[in-house]
This record gives C-alpha cells, structure tokens and sequence, in this order.
C-alpha cells in the first residue's frame, strides 16, 4: 500500500523557484491527449526544482531548447526533479494522459462528450510537471487543439487571442490570461454547446461579455443562472466595491462533477445541478442554490483569485471569506432571516457533528494528508461563522474598511489567514489577539448562562461561562471571543433594554452585544423592573452551543413575540427539543401540551411570512437530536420521539393545517420570494395533512406527484407519499420515473426521495436502487443522491441488523478505485463509530478495519479511516 505522508502547516517553505510565464500547448484526444508546457522559470532560494506530476507519462524533457537525458533528472511516481539548472531558463516538458480511463473527475477528464479539468486543490499535476502549489502565480496562455465537429468550443482562462483551422478535421484556439494565477485556477473545456449571451457594463465601465455553456437542448434551463450572474456582479460592485477585471465571463455546465462548481479564472466549470434550472424540472430550492452558487464562484475572483492562499491550509482564507459572502448576497436579495435558519441548521446538523468527530480539526488545519478531505462544513461553514463574528464584532463599516486594507495590501498575491485578520485588525480601533484563536482551535465551545434576579434589590445577575472539549491533539483548550447578541423582553413581551453595564453596546442588527472573553464572567444590572426574558445567541451569534436554561413559558413568550424572525424559530426549535428529549429519556411518545399547541397554531395565523412559517413547522431532524447524545445514542427511542412528535402536531392541528392549506393559492409560474414561500407552507401543511389522514390525501398527494409544471409542488408530493407509504407511493413512484427518465437532474431527486424515507423499507430499498438501469457509480450526482441521501438517514443507516454498513461498505469499496473524492465523502457516518451501543460499535468498526485492508486504499479514506481507528485520546500531531 503507498500511504501519502502528513504536511504540516508549520512546515511551509517558500519554493526555490518560481514560474513566470506559462505556454501550454494541449492537443485533445480522448485517450491520448499531449500537453506541451512551456515554462519560464526564476530561481528564488536555493534548491532543486521540484516539479509535482501524477498519473502522466513523460515524453520529452528540454532545458532552455536542450532535450535532457533520463540520468539528468530524478523521476518517481509523484515528483520530476532537476538538480543541475541554471537560475533562470525556459523548461520544456512534454507528457501524455488518458482523459478517458480518469474516473477520479481530477485533472483532465471526460464528462459526457465534453473535455474538462478539475484542478483544485491539487489536479493540476495530473495534466503536467509543474509547482503545483497555490504560492506560485504565472502568467498563463493556452492552445488548444481538438477535432472540430465534435469539438466545436475550445476554452480556457482570459481572452481569446487566436484561432484557426487545421486541414486534418482540427482546429485550435489560443487564450491568454492576463492575471497572474496559480495552477488550481486553470481550467479547459473542449465540446459542443448551447451557449447563451449577455452583457454587463462594470461600474468601471468595462463591458464583460457573459457566455453560458449547457447541454444541447437546455438552453431555456439557463437564463436564471444567468440573471443570477449578473445580480452577482452588481451586489460585489454594490456592497463590497469589486468589480470584475476580464473582457470575458464564461460559465460552463457539465454532468459529470464531484462537487458544486469551480471558481477557474474567467471559467467556471459548474455541475450542471447549479445551473440547470426551470420551473418544471427544478425546486425553488434548486433556484436559490443556483443563484448562490454562482455568486460564490463569482466572488471568488476577488477572494481567491485575485487574492489568493498561500498553501492550502489556509483554504478558509478563501472559503469562509466567500461563503460569508454568498450568504450576505442571498440575504440582500431575498429573506435574510430564511438564509440564516438555513446556515445555523448546516452548523448544528452537520459542522458540530464534524466538530465531535476523529477528524475535527481547526478552520485552518494543521496537519493534511489529502487535501481533498479538508473542502469541509468546518473550513466552509464554521469558516464563514468566524468572518460573520468579526462582521459582528467590527459592524459593516469596520468590516468593509478592514476588506479594502486587505484588498490595497494583499492585490495579486497569495497570502495567509493571519495577514487578512492583521487587515482587519489594522482598519479597526480593535485587538484581534483572543479571536485568532478561533482560526486554531478545533471543537465547538459550549456556553452556560444563568440568570439571578433578586426582586427585592432589583438587580439582574447574569454568569457566563465557556468550555471547549477536547478534540484530536488539542486537550487544552483557551477560551475564545465570543459574541453574543442578546434581547431581553418583558413578561408581557415587551422589548427591554438592559442598561448600566459597560459591557454590553447595543449592536446595529437591533440586539444588545455581550462579548464574554473569559471562561467565566458575571454581569450586574440595577433597575430592573421586572425578571427579563433573555433571547440568548440572537442570530447564531456565534457557533457556539448554548445552555441557558429556558421555561417552556419563556420560549412560548419569544415564539411569539420575539422581534427578530429568527429569534422566534429558535424559540420554536428549543420547544420541540425539550419535548424530544423528555420522550427519549423515558423511551416514550413525544407530546406538546395545550399552551405550546396554541402557541403554534397562532404562529400559523399571524402575519408573518409563510416561509418562516414553514421553517417553525419543520421539526428537529433525529440527526438535530443525536448531537445530544454523544455517547451510546438511543436510537430506538430518537426513532419512536421524532415519529411522534410529528403524528402528535400533525393530529392535534388537523383544522389549522386544513384552513391554511386551502387558503394558500398554488402559483406554479411565479418565482417571487411570496410564491416559494407560499409553496413551502404548502408543502409543510400537506405533509401533516397527509400524516394524520392518510386516506383522504392519498388521491390529491398523487396527483400533485404526477402533475407536471412544477418541480416544487412535485418532488413535495412525491416525497410525502414515499415519507408516509401512502397507498399510492409504488404507483407514483414509477410514473415519476417513467416521465423524468431522460432528465438526469430531476432522477437524482426521485433517487434521493427514497434513499431519505425514514421508514424501514429504506435499506432494501437502496440496495435494489442499485441495480436500477438509471444508477451509475461512475456519476457523483446519482451517487450523491443514493448513497449520500441514505448515509445522512442516520435511523436507517444504522438500522439494528447492520445492513446498512454493509451496503454503504460495498459502495465505497468500489468506489475507492473509481473515484476516491467521492468514496471518502460517503465514509462519514462510519467516523463516529464510537457513539453507538456496543453492537453497532462493533460493526462498524468492523467495516472500517475492512475497508483499511483494501489493497490499494486511496489516502482519502486511508487518512480518514486512521484518524476514526486511533485510539481515543492518541494525538494527530
Ligand atoms: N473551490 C472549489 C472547491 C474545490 C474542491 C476540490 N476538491 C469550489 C468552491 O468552493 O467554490
Ligand atoms: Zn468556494
């Protein structure tokens, strides 16, 4: 077995060299396509020239136009070495790759009959010899040749410079880039497109032309992505003051992607999924995250692009930076509280789950093996959740002076973690000492409040205190900053300001601000009227867990009159907790009582919007409620609390679910904010509906299923009747198929509807889904959709009989030679083997050890399955 060897983050050498300019010369062919790089190198430190190149075939080898023999270099399966160069020269290098036998959807590949490249984080090395590394930016220029009929496209980075025919059926086409970039940011496309055009004016008046590349035949399913492109280039040029630096934007759309979308200079690669979208085949769901999706990308130009990372350790530079910032754009655009529920639920469904796992690690890691397993809800997520403190902390004025420091600094380089929260620091009247620490600590911090009120002296007391458990080689944990937003109301609901303490500022977003620096710290308040009811972490102030013992009376008090939307989902969120875990902790039936119950049916009533309406009417997942168990999870009774909680809303509130799912119009045409709203509540009503009067809903759950124009209203449908095992789930279920079956996007969703059913058919399910002619190992979409939908449906992944490990075994094993990014993306629910009951324990890791004896173990699961086998308490260091 070759087991890749650990980097560590303290390790970081600059290279001895650097490449100035670029020239490569790729002449496409589907098994043996030639790249001819030519590279203008400059020493910079002593050294060799070590180049990184994997999987290639080295044909020719030049040193300022003189061929080197084998015995001048050093080549091994990984690296081409020079020891003998001058300090400056030009290397020319020729190799060969086969893009048709590379499954892994890394370096360059075939999707479909398209030609593209997945460089990030490390692929580049798969198409050339080169420092591929993010702290090397060269100027690059490209020539592409490829056969013309079924080729017609030839793209790459920049401006087009030159292009022509050949005689033998070819043609070529040169682009130039004018922007120094590292090697992750190239991209090529080569095929035979639809492509849509537009413009755009910049605020610095430059006319950017706008090109979207799709599938033949999906040209309408295209201009939302577009629209959305350009709302993108608007709000950058709006909030932050960037505007785009390149005469040209192009977008392409591929089938075959192991992730979202890729940020290439001038050219996105994009999974189809986040670009594809019209009302009968997408859910507004998929609209929100083709608009976001293609902020992200967006953004990136100028943080990650422009400004990029100096190693990929400090991947969060760039991504936590931009995650923030696509959330800022969705929010703007459309419900800022809705985008926040939906980033908080992220955070505690997926990030605190990483946060307790063996591979916890920092938003910028300290030690990697594969790069590929650090693209997580901790550097993506939890990354963005820190740059929203310092938002917090600064204000947006203090934030944005902090961004155009770091922009005016840091313009064209590759630059670290520290250097943007030294901009920030600089910009502000502020000391930014303590809140580093959140760039090094791993783990999530749990914050205790109590609260005192002495009636007689009128005094409030409040004691904080903060602890961060141990995680993987950090046991001694500091405390951190922490912000917490806060309002307090009366007992009749009215808001309160609490006053008198230096302490607390009142903050622009409407709340109070106390930020607890300490492990432990008491505040003292004089004059206060009456006991308060305190709304504590407002807006997920940070990404923290919160224990502030609440009454139920209190939280029905903030469910209903709570002044910020989000507030009031919490509120919501923390009732159906607390009954789920009185149920668990008895193993019994959860119920609500009469109070709670009113206090719902008056959210369904007032005049709030819907979609926050049906945000509150979407109970924790179990998966919500495993993260209080960290230890021997019952899973049984998780299983029997969220069962009936869900029957025990949907029975009593059968009149209420009724009256305003009649009175919801269904406008499937229109996209406003309102209609998808509308349609959301819809969807939560019918789901209760359906649940509590099975045969009564059965013919108008079908219908909605079947009837097409709107994707919204018919996956809805589609997954209530599987979801509840209607009388008309198996009749549905093949018609959706047989009229989706030539749209691969929409199949995805009739895949994943299943693999998520809670019931106990699920596992067989999946397992006969495999062999459906629709299903393929060799598309992460379809992979995503089956077997990441079922290794997230935590009640029947771990179904008693261990019949789940086994499937999701099976599957990883075959992919860990297909396709190891993917593999090690579906090994996740096998990391927390230790949380379960002895029995399961044992299975697990049994499927674990058994995966580790793979003969040819990819380092992306063989890293994740050493950190999930090391003895509790072993440091990772
Ligand atoms: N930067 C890419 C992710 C690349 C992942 C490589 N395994 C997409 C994004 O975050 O925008
Ligand atoms: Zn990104």
């Amino acid at each position: 077995m070759s087991k890749k060897s650990a980097k560590y983050r303290s390790d970081y050498r600059a290279p001895a060299f650097t490449i100035v300019k670029v020239h490569l010369s790729i002449d496409l062919d589907d098994h043996a396509t030639r790249v001819h790089s030519q590279l203008q190198l400059k020493r910079q430190h002593p050294g060799a020239l070590e180049l990184d190149g994997e999987h290639l075939e080295l044909l020719e080898l030049a040193v300022d136009g003189q061929t080197r023999s084998a015995d001048s270099y050093q080549l091994t399966d990984k690296q081409l070495i020079l020891n003998d160069v001058p300090d400056e020269f030009t290397l020319d290098i020729i190799t060969q790759v086969n893009p048709s036998a590379n499954s892994a959807l890394e370096g360059l590949y075939k999707s479909g009959g398209a030609f593209c490249t997945q460089c990030e984080a490390e692929g580049f090395r798969r198409i050339t010899y080169y420092l591929d590394r993010p702290d090397v930016l060269a100027v690059f220029t490209t020539t592409l040749t490829a056969d013309r009929e079924q080729y017609p496209y030839l793209l790459s980075n920049g401006n087009l410079i030159a292009e022509g025919e050949q005689d033998n059926g070819r043609h070529y086409a040169t682009w130039h880039d004018p922007h120094p970039k590292p090697a992750y940011l190239f991209a090529l496309v080569a095929g035979d497109f639809d492509r849509l055009e537009d413009h755009y004016r910049t605020v610095e008046d430059r006319d950017v032309r706008l090109e979207l590349f799709v599938d033949k035949g999906n040209l309408s399913r295209a201009t939302y992505a577009m629209e959305s492109l350009k709302r993108a280039m608007q709000w950058d040029e709006e909030r932050f003051g960037f505007a785009y630096d390149l005469d040209r934007y192009m977008v392409v759309a591929v089938e075959f992607f192991n992730m979202g979308a890729m940020e290439n200079k001038g050219l996105n690669i994009f999974n189809s999924k986040y670009v594809l979208a019209d009302q009968a085949t997408a859910t507004d769901w998929d609209f929100v995250h083709v608009e976001s999706v293609i902020g992200h990308e967006y953004f990136h130009n100028w943080t990650g692009n422009r400004i990029t990372c100096r190693d990929w350790f400090q991947l969060s530079l760039k991504e936590g930076l931009t995650v923030f910032r696509d959330q800022e754009f969705s929010s703007d655009l459309g419900s800022r509280a809705v985008h926040r529920i939906d980033a908080i639920r992220v955070m505690r469904s997926f990030q605190f789950n990483e946060d307790a796992s063996p591979m916890a690690h920092p938003i910028r890691p300290d030690k990697v093996i594969e790069m590929n397993n650090f693209y997580t809800v901790t550097v993506y997520n939890k990354g963005a959740e820190v740059i929203r403190m310092l938002h917090t902390l600064l204000g947006e004025q203090g934030f944005q002076t902090g961004m155009q420091l770091y922009r005016e600094r840091h313009d064209g380089q590759a630059v670290t973690c520290e250097d943007f929260v030294a901009a920030m620091e600089t910009a502000n009247p502020v000391d930014l000492q303590q809140f580093r620490r959140w760039y090094s600590q791993a783990g999530t911090p749990e914050v205790r409040i109590k609260q005192n009120y002495d009636a007689e002296q009128r005094t409030l007391t409040l004691n904080f205190a903060q602890r961060t458990p141990a995680t993987p080689g950090q046991t001694d944990k500091a405390p951190l900053t922490i912000p917490l937003l806060f309002s307090a109301y009366s007992t009749t609901g009215q808001r309160i300001l609490l006053k008198g303490s230096e302490q607390v500022s009142e903050h622009e977003s409407g709340s109070q601000l106390y930020v607890l620096n300490d492990s432990s710290a008491t505040l003292s308040f004089d004059n206060v009227e009456e006991e308060p009811v305190i709304a504590w972490l407002e807006n997920f102030s940070a990404p923290v867990k919160l224990h502030a013992s609440m009454t139920t009376a209190e939280l029905e008090l903030l469910l209903g009159h709570a002044e910020q939307e989000v507030t009031r989902w919490e509120a919501a969120q923390q009732i159906y907790l607390t009954c789920l875990q009185q149920a668990v902790n008895v193993k019994g039936s959860a119920e609500l009582s009469e109070t709670q119950l009113q206090a719902l049916v008056k959210v369904l009533k007032a005049p709030i919007d819907n979609a926050l309406k049906a945000l509150i009417f979407t109970l924790p997942s179990a998966e919500e409620l495993l993260e209080y168990y960290p230890t021997d999870a019952p899973l049984d009774a998780i299983e029997q609390a969220v069962t009936s909680l869900d029957r025990a809303l949907a029975e009593a509130l059968v009149g209420a679910f009724t009256e305003t799912y009649n009175a919801l119009d269904d406008q499937p045409e229109d996209l406003s904010g309102e209609a998808m709203a509308d349609r959301a509540l819809r969807q939560r009503c019918l789901y209760f509906l359906a649940l509590a009067q099975p045969q009564q809903y059965d013919a108008e759950v079908a219908r909605l299923a079947l009837q097409q124009g709107n994707m919204t209203v018919q996956r809805g449908a589609l997954e209530i009747a599987v979801q509840h095992q209607l009388p008309c789930a198996e009749q549905v279920l093949e018609e959706f198929a047989e009229q989706w079956q030539d749209t691969p996007l929409v199949m995805d969703k009739w895949f994943a509807v299943q693999a998520n059913a809670l019931h106990e058919k699920t596992v067989e399910r999946v397992n006969d889904l495999l062999d459906h002619p629709a299903f393929s190992l060799r598309n992460p979409n379809r992979v995503y959709a089956l077997l990441a939908s079922f290794s997230r449906n935590s009640l029947r992944f771990h179904q008693q009989d261990g019949s789940g490990y086994k499937l999701l075994q099976r599957i990883i094993t075959q992919l860990n030679t297909l396709n190891p990014q993917v593999a090690s993306r579906l090994i996740t629910p096998f990391m927390q083997w230790r949380r379960f009951d002895t029995r399961r324990q044992e299975m697990l890791k049994e499927s674990l050890l058994q995966l580790q004896q793979l003969a040819d173990l990819a380092p992306d699961l063989d890293e994740k399955i050493a950190s999930a086998l090391e003895q509790k308490g072993e440091s990772q260091q």
